[in-house]
């Protein structure tokens, strides 16, 4: 696609930081009425990059009474007219993406080429996919009126920081509400960037406001009275409590939340095609993806053959610093995520398993992991069931198509999944039968923001993206 020639030069890279940000509350950038900071840690050599405000309630109640004073105007603004806000916020991402690839990198250790060639122009994708709608809503759901909702309270994700934040934004503004943010609290930095974004296109103050903190800030805006929506993407742990506390309360509720995709290879797949598709799909971003093909499904004659070149090629991927535009797994977002890698690693080896990991030397600074791949792993198994979020491939078998669906849908997720094979009608057999929103065949990870994304079972509900997105954020009369 659109590549620019890239020069990491990670010396000059911390200019686009500042030493401490502040709160963006209607229009303002503002300091935490507490005045208490807290670190990003840079996951690329474990040192401090900047101080990231920590939001109080005070805060977040300012945030909802300056988005609900927002609310009165914006909602009424014809919608030609939010359109040509988003589709400036489109051109700032693109003509800013150097900037803020190099911080999404720097903050949260995914490679640069993902934050170039794959979180830049997606964010910038998703604000001008939703500027189109903006003044055709009344095609969404014909002959009815979409209204908005109000002030929707938005929690977001480390594993894509700006991407979510514009899969949050983009279909609330585009359908009239206004916005109350809280980023993950290891990757703030491209969220507060984010803000002086927002001056850059004119919009109007209170329409978004964005606060910092961890999960008591994210508790705060779950449970604000004025919130007339929650959207949250994050762990299914975290997506029950908020499910738990909002029992009752009127609101409307969408969860993005674990997933443990099967990606399934029939013994009539395209192997080296299927290689590429195994490898992107669970080690893309290290692994820290919510659809990662983190199960692999193998027909049986073929087993041997396609785990000797799964070898091969983890043999030729690049670990480490996640500003070298050669590398292909970079660094894990943090501490505690490497930990439950490695805690989830032990017990796969503890159960059974076979681990493969392949000779690379990794950064002597900062939170890496290998590539690695299990075999002989069984359904019972917890890297067989809980979501790693990590570099970690746990490959199973099967004979049939049959078995395979009934080993896919033995989970409690159902984001996505994958099937690799030559036979169309295969296709579309496995996609009618496997319980998971997304099925890719003969490819992985791929995204459009016309494609609404969304979980079955305990991955979540409610969907992101095309027109199912946009009636998430509406109320149809
Ligand atoms: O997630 P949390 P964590 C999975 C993944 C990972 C595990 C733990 O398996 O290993 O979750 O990650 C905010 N009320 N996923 O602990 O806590 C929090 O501040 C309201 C998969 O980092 O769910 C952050 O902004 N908000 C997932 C956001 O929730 C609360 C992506 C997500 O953090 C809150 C992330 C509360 N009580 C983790 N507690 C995916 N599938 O995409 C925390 N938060």
């Amino acid at each position: 696609g659109d590549l620019w020639e890239f020069d990491p030069a990670p010396e000059s890279a911390p200019a686009y930081l500042e030493d401490r940000y502040k709160l963006f509350i209607d229009g303002k950038h503002v300091a935490p009425s507490s005045r208490k900071c807290f670190d990003s840690i840079s996951p690329r050599d474990g040192k401090k990059l900047a101080e990231i405000p920590q939001a109080t309630q005070a805060d977040v109640d300012a945030a909802f009474a300056a988005a609900k004073k927002a609310f009165v105007s914006w909602s009424k603004l014809p919608g030609a007219e939010r359109g040509k806000y988003l589709f400036r916020i489109a051109r700032l991402l693109q003509d800013r993406s150097r900037e803020f690839a190099v911080a999404e990198t720097l903050d949260g250790g995914k490679p640069i080429k993902e934050s170039r060639d794959f979180d830049l122009p997606m964010a910038a994708a998703h604000f001008f996919y939703h500027a189109g709608w903006a003044d055709k809503l009344q095609y969404v759901a014909p002959g009815r009126t979409l209204e908005p909702l109000g002030v929707v309270g938005q929690v977001i994700p480390w594993n894509f920081p700006l991407l979510m934040l514009a899969w949050k934004i983009a279909p609330a503004l585009a359908t009239g509400n206004t916005v109350v943010i809280k980023p993950a609290e290891t990757t703030s930095i491209t969220a507060l960037k984010f803000a002086t974004i927002l001056e850059q296109a004119g919009l109007p103050p209170g329409v978004v406001n964005i606060v910092t903190g961890a999960g008591e800030t994210g508790a705060a805006i779950v449970n604000h009275p004025d919130a007339a929506k929650i959207a949250f993407t994050g762990s299914t742990e975290v997506g029950k409590i908020i499910q738990r506390s909002l029992a009752g309360s009127g609101k409307k509720l969408t969860l993005e939340l674990g997933g443990k995709a099967a990606n399934i290879v029939f013994d009539d797949a395209p192997l080296d095609q299927a290689v590429e598709g195994i490898v992107n799909g669970i080690f893309f971003n290290q692994g820290h993806v919510c659809c990662a093909g983190s199960r692999l499904l193998v027909q049986e004659g073929i087993e041997k053959e396609l785990v000797a070149r799964l070898k091969r090629r983890l043999a030729t991927l690049r670990v480490g610093d996640p500003m070298d535009k050669n590398t292909d797994i970079g660094a894990i977002n943090s501490q505690e995520q490497l930990t439950r890698i490695k805690e989830l690693v032990k017990s796969g080896i503890d159960e059974g398993a076979d681990i493969h990991q392949p000779t690379c030397k990794l950064p002597g600074n900062g939170f890496y992991f290998p590539p690695t791949l299990f075999t002989g792993v069984a359904q019972s198994h917890r890297i067989a069931r809980e979501e790693i979020f990590g570099p970690v491939l746990s490959i199973m078998t099967f004979r049939t198509p049959e078995e395979a669906i009934e080993k896919a849908n033995n989970t409690c997720y159902g984001l996505s999944a994958g099937v690799w094979t030559d036979k169309g009608s295969k296709i579309l057999k496995m996609a009618a039968a496997l319980k998971a929103g997304v099925v890719w065949a003969n490819t992985y990870n791929k995204f459009d923001p016309s494609s609404p994304f969304g979980g079955y079972k305990e991955s979540g509900f409610g969907r992101e993206g095309g027109k199912h997105g946009l009636l998430d954020y509406s109320s149809l009369r």
